[in-house]
């Protein structure tokens, strides 16, 4: 079979399941429809487990209607520059704490489209495991945590409780512990493997650590846990440093407690891939879904581009709303 004609067939029956209205009958204006099928949409992959085996989900997905798709590992903050500039197409998962600066300053310039929010609500904050809550009176309150620092500390903390965040490429308050004037240091993981396997060793040595976490994750199914209640978010927190009560500095607050989780595309996907431009508008994560990604890959311990297919197998219903709604 040439080129061409797998080319045309292939559209013609991704145009039949699309319901693009009257037109789907003709190849040429389903051709249209979807666009450019022989360049790659290119799907960027970062460094936390439902990410990726999303991503690897809807390339799949995309894969199943006739695109061409290609996976490459990003910087989770840099990526918003590669989209606005087209050298990736879409992002699965902006979350709220780690990455609105990023993405408002890309939507500022230009180039990039917001392309909807996912029903799940995510936080990104320090997090307590249910061993650990136990040991301190007062947890998962702040201060109750600053006054238990000692438990916190490690033999090079010199005595003071240890925090451990995440990769520095996450961008999390770096001036929290000054800013609440906390008895605390941070250090950084090297990537989320080494935040579980910090949790297993403190679970392992029944040891008290406090880590970065996020919700939705399969941390809660696992250990159960709450996550370190700060003084509430504020945008001026971020700002102003005479808002809250550090009079003199900024970042004397949490992360935002109701977070959103949004997508994100290359403003020339629309053009290009009009059909995969229709379905990631309609893709919409829940809490159930991510969490349900997290655990495939680090409880079961799959490989993420097996976690997608396992959940496409589970998922017909939803992912066929996405894929194949009439709009
Ligand atoms: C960006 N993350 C979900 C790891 O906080």
């Amino acid at each position: 079979m040439s080129r061409k004609f797998t080319k045309t067939l292939g559209a013609m029956v991704a145009g039949t399941m699309l319901a693009f209205g009257a037109s789907t009958g003709q190849a040429g204006t389903t051709t249209a429809a979807l666009g450019d099928v022989d360049d790659p949409i290119i799907i960027p992959v970062h460094n936390w487990s439902s990410q990726i085996a999303m991503s690897h989900a809807v390339g799949q997905l995309l894969e199943k209607i006739g695109y061409t798709v290609e996976y490459t590992t990003t910087d989770s903050q840099a990526v918003y520059e590669a989209l606005r500039v087209g050298d990736v197409t879409l992002e699965l998962e902006v979350w709220e704490g780690s990455f609105a600066t990023a993405f408002n300053a890309a939507l500022d310039k230009g180039g990039i489209l917001d392309a909807g929010t996912h029903d799940a609500v995510t936080r990104e904050e320090w997090w307590l495991p249910d061993f650990t809550i136990a040991k301190c009176p007062g947890l998962p309150d702040w201060e109750a945590l600053n006054a238990c620092a000692e438990m916190f500390a490690r033999p090079d903390s010199g005595g003071k409780g240890v925090y451990v965040d995440g990769p520095v490429e996450w961008l999390h308050d770096l001036d929290r512990i000054e800013a609440l004037g906390m008895n605390f240091i941070q250090i950084h993981a090297g990537g989320a493997a080494a935040l579980w396997a910090e949790l297993e060793s403190a679970a392992a040595n029944d040891e008290a650590v406090v880590v970065f976490n996020w919700s939705p994750n399969f941390t809660d199914a696992l250990y159960g846990g709450a996550f370190v209640e700060f003084p509430a978010f504020h945008d001026r927190c971020k700002t102003d440093a005479s808002w809250g009560i550090n009079p003199n500095m900024t970042s004397d607050c949490g992360s935002p407690a109701g977070g959103y989780l949004k997508k994100a595309a290359w403003d020339g996907m629309p053009r290009k891939w009009p059909a995969a431009y229709k379905a990631l508008t309609r893709i919409n994560f829940t809490t159930n879904m991510v969490g349900t990604m997290a655990m495939f890959v680090d409880v079961d311990e799959m490989e993420h581009a097996d976690a997608a297919a396992r959940w496409i197998e589970e998922n017909e219903e939803v992912w066929s709303a996405w894929l194949y709604a009439s709009q």
